[in-house]
């Protein structure tokens, strides 16, 4: 293939021999370390984007490599085929979900074929095969007979226009994460997995994960939430019972000169009944239970005084109990003591209500004043109007009355999590039937195992919104009860589809055993993950839930390790510049009028624009580059050199044209440096060890050598693609130098050989194309896979030079670079024949030479 570079061919070429070849299939191999590679599977939405190429490129190389350096390299791919868009967009289009999806999957395949991904697509299936989707319902079953999934009703939060129930992660804002419409809630029966209990160890393993950015443990950390305190009874005065708060401040409880509670909490409204509140309460409670995410608004608290009074034990006081906005009912009791001075909510609602404010923690430096705070001092300090605990420091007084309060049977030592249990009902046609049934004699009754998977009915296009489509089949509805044979009603929810994501590393690594989830002997082999890479938008849930799922299937005696992630790489976003006119939005600087000079001007309005923020690429923003263009028009290769050149894997990457102009100018340069040199090359043989060169080779040489060593490094340390590849184009200029002069060529022709095949090898993870290409023209018959990655010689690096300065007449007139072993009488001759020296000496007699070793030569001229 000689001349022009044609990457098509080249790709289609390549493509080909991998997949007859089968080469990046992989099976079990105890004699090879094995490493399991993955990056987060795509949902089928339709076509790839540029974050598709991003992540999937990042993870190719990271495959290859390992491959390289003889790793059993483990890359699969599959689909994250349930979900909302899937229905959503069947309605739009009267397809059918299950259509809808297959043809996407099968045109985005083939889009990551195309950029030569290897992948071993033996593995490949998408979750909305009934069978992997039954194997999510055989773990719901299994889960529910160890009380780890259960019913209860609670508030959720509603969609109305997605008509669907949302986790607290899909409200964005108040508003749906989807569509944006604001959201409200409603009570519904549904089905939790008890995430909860493995609260502590989900907490505790994340030490562990070393290999995982600080920022996503850090999100995880809080997302968990852990806060250790104590519970304290308010009893309530002049009735009987008493308020359990939860605090993780009990060294305040001096200073406690109220009490709050949700306006959700079982007393609230109990409390008021019969009093001058009771209207007033009663209209609050329905104002504020309709705001959702109540616990993240800003700015000012809200609330309303019950009538009624409890006692705070340790002062003796009565104190009012209030209702307050900010006091959420999931967390802890859903009642606190609150403590004005020391909590900045509490102080801003003692001043709005009139609530006495009192000191019980003084700093070190100075004396607060109750009536001259404007804000609440919120650290520790030392205690003081406390009783007997006061000159205790708070962390002292914190444990002391914790034992107190049990002691007194007043309360107990408690810890509670912001974590809250995994809601899984959907109530939506395309996701997992949970495997329950009802019977009105026997209760809620499991589907037997036997009788998995619960499918999904067949129904016709679906009509419109609405519940869950599944309450309209009538295949569907036709159940009996397994226990004792009666009518009985199926559950119609479907399963949350981060439930299909959470154990799909598993499966690859068994993706048709069909008697288990997975082959826990084949899992023992592969897992965990060595390497997982993703976006940073999964950091919380998608990450948690596939850890819970590995903790329960491991308890399940399944699955033989604890985490499922050894090392974590989360990618930046892909962007574009974009810039604006007065009116219209999102233009690029491809599609401007006008000129540099002149200044770019709107293709719409001809008015004058101006550079505008550089946004996510997204549909929304109608700022995307597709990347089939993006490879229709310059190839994959291109395409990848691109993704991973521009900027290092966990950074954002700012789409530039001219980025990927110079990534293809690139590639074309070194196909035609191997065509124009072939002759001369074709015939040498590679060496990158001979010594004994002149001081361009040698230095070329250790140029070589160096590059080995830089772009081993920066793939191994961590994942510094960008700093690799310039690396290699760096060596490429220096080839390029060498070979420019044919009597170098020649002499060099080996280490110039040997330079380019380095090139091309440590080139191969990133452009395989290429490089494979390339390799074959260099006359080699087995293919890139195969060959070992380059080791650099230590002792090429090491072979020092120096630096020298030459001086004529005492005046700084050229350098030279020498051998560290140079004789002076070497070093004398290189100075006196350098091109720039020998212009300073005009034909004079050079009268004597001085030397100081290592670092300069002064030639004094006669006369
Ligand atoms: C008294 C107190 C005094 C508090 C003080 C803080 C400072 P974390 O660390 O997030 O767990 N709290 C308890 N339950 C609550 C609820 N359901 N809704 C809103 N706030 C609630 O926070 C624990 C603290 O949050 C608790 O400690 C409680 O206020 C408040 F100087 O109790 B504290
Ligand atoms: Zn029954």
């Amino acid at each position: 293939m000689e001349g022009k570079y044609q990457a098509k061919k080249i790709e289609q070429k390549w493509q080909g021999i991998w997949k007859e070849k089968k080469s990046f299939q992989v099976t079990e191999d105890s004699r090879l370390p094995k490493y399991y590679l993955l990056e987060m599977f795509p949902y089928p939405s339709g076509r790839i984007h540029m974050g598709h190429v991003r992540n999937y490129t990042i993870g190719d190389v990271v495959a290859r490599y390992k491959r390289m350096r003889g790793y059993n390299v483990l890359h699969p791919m599959g689909w994250d085929a349930f979900g909302l868009p899937a229905e959503n967009a069947a309605i739009e289009r009267g397809v059918h979900p299950k259509m809808w999806t297959e043809e996407n999957i099968l045109y985005m395949k083939t889009q990551l074929q195309r950029m030569g991904f290897s992948y071993d697509w033996e593995r490949e299936f998408a979750t909305c095969d009934p069978e992997y989707y039954r194997w999510n319902q055989w773990i719901f079953l299994k889960l529910y007979e160890r009380g780890l999934a259960y019913k209860k009703s609670s508030s959720v939060n509603w969609c109305p226009s997605c008509k669907t129930v949302l986790a607290n992660e899909q409200v964005i804002e108040g508003a749906c994460w989807r569509c944006e419409t604001a959201v409200t809630q409603k009570e519904l029966e549904q089905w939790f997995f008890r995430i909860t209990a493995y609260a502590d160890e989900l907490l505790e393993d994340l030490d562990r994960l070393d290999g995982w950015p600080d920022k996503v443990l850090t999100m995880q950390r809080n997302w968990i939430g852990k806060s250790i305190g104590a519970e304290i009874l308010f009893p309530l005065a002049d009735q009987d019972g008493s308020l359990r708060i939860f605090t993780t401040r009990q060294d305040t409880v001096y200073g406690a000169t109220f009490v709050s509670l949700a306006v959700e909490h079982p007393l609230a409204l109990e409390l008021c009944s019969g009093t001058p509140q009771e209207k007033a309460v009663k209209a609050f409670v329905e104002r504020i239970k309709k705001v959702t995410r109540r616990g993240e608004k800003e700015g000012e608290k809200e609330g309303v005084f019950t009538g009624a009074y409890c006692k705070n034990l340790f002062t003796g006081e009565k104190i009012p109990i209030y209702l307050a906005d900010f006091v959420l009912m999931e967390y802890g009791t859903g009642a606190v003591m609150a403590v004005p001075a020391h909590d900045q909510r509490d102080f801003e609602f003692a001043r709005k209500y009139c609530i006495p404010i009192r000191v019980v923690i003084q700093p070190q430096d100075k004396l607060l004043r109750a009536d001259e705070m404007t804000e609440a001092y919120v650290d520790d300090g030392s205690m003081v109007e406390s009783g007997p605990f006061s000159g205790l420091a708070s962390h002292e007084g914190r444990e002391k009355i914790a034992i107190y309060l049990e002691e007194k049977g007043w309360g107990k030592k408690d810890i509670r999590y912001r974590l809250r249990d995994w809601g899984i009902s959907r109530q939506r046609y395309w996701g997992t039937p949970i495997p329950m049934i009802y019977c009105d004699k026997c209760g809620i009754i499991p589907v037997p195992e036997k009788d998995l998977p619960v499918r999904l009915p067949g129904v016709g296009p679906l009509a419109g919104k609405g519940g869950s489509p599944l309450v309209e089949s009538a295949v569907f509805l036709e159940v009996r009860c397994p226990k004792c044979g009666g009518p009985a009603r199926p559950e119609t929810d479907t399963m949350d589809t981060f439930v299909d994501s959470s154990w799909y590393f598993l499966r690859y690594v068994s993706p048709k055993f069909d008697s288990a989830p997975f082959a826990s002997e084949k899992a023992s082999y592969w897992m965990p993950v060595d390497q997982y890479i993703g976006g940073v938008e999964h950091a919380v849930l998608h990450l948690l839930y596939a850890r819970f799922f590995t903790k329960a299937l491991r308890d399940l005696a399944l699955a033989r390790v604890d985490e499922p992630f050894t090392n974590l790489l989360t990618q930046g976003m892909v962007c574009k510049e974009t810039y604006k006119c007065a009116e219209h939005d999102w233009l690029f600087p491809g599609d401007l009028v006008g000129s540099e000079k002149e200044g770019w001007r709107c293709p719409n309005c001809s008015k004058p624009v101006e550079r505008g923020r550089v946004e996510k690429m997204s549909k929304s923003k109608k700022n995307i580059v597709d990347p089939e263009e993006l490879t229709a028009a310059y190839g994959a290769d291109t395409a990848r050199l691109f993704a991973l050149f521009a900027a290092p894997p966990e950074k954002d990457l700012e789409w530039s044209d001219q980025g990927v102009e110079g990534s293809h100018r690139f590639l074309s340069r070194l196909w035609r440096f191997v065509f124009q040199h072939r002759d001369v090359l074709f015939h040498a043989t590679s060496d990158l060890h001979t010594k004994g060169l002149p001081p361009q080779l040698r230095e070329l040489r250790r140029l070589i050598h160096r590059t080995i060593k830089k772009v081993t490094a920066d793939i191994e340390g961590r994942f510094h693609f960008n700093t690799a590849i310039a690396a290699v184009m760096e060596l490429f200029n220096g080839l390029s130098l060498a070979a420019k002069d044919e009597s170098t060529l020649k002499e060099g022709a080996s280490l110039i050989r040997g330079g380019l095949e380095s090139i091309v090898v440590l080139l191969y993870p990133f452009v395989p194309h290429m490089a494979s290409e390339l390799w074959e023209e260099l006359g080699h018959q087995e293919s890139l896979d195969e060959v070992p990655w380059p080791v650099y010689s230590q002792e090429a690096l090491e072979e020092e030079q120096w630096l020298i300065v030459v001086q004529v007449d005492g005046r700084v007139r050229g350098r030279i670079t020498v051998p560290a072993d140079a004789s002076s009488e070497l070093v004398e001759a290189e100075a006196l024949a350098d091109p720039k020296v020998k212009g300073f000496l005009h034909g004079r007699e050079v009268q004597r030479v001085i030397q100081v070793p290592r670092r300069l030569v002064n030639i004094v001229l006669e006369g």
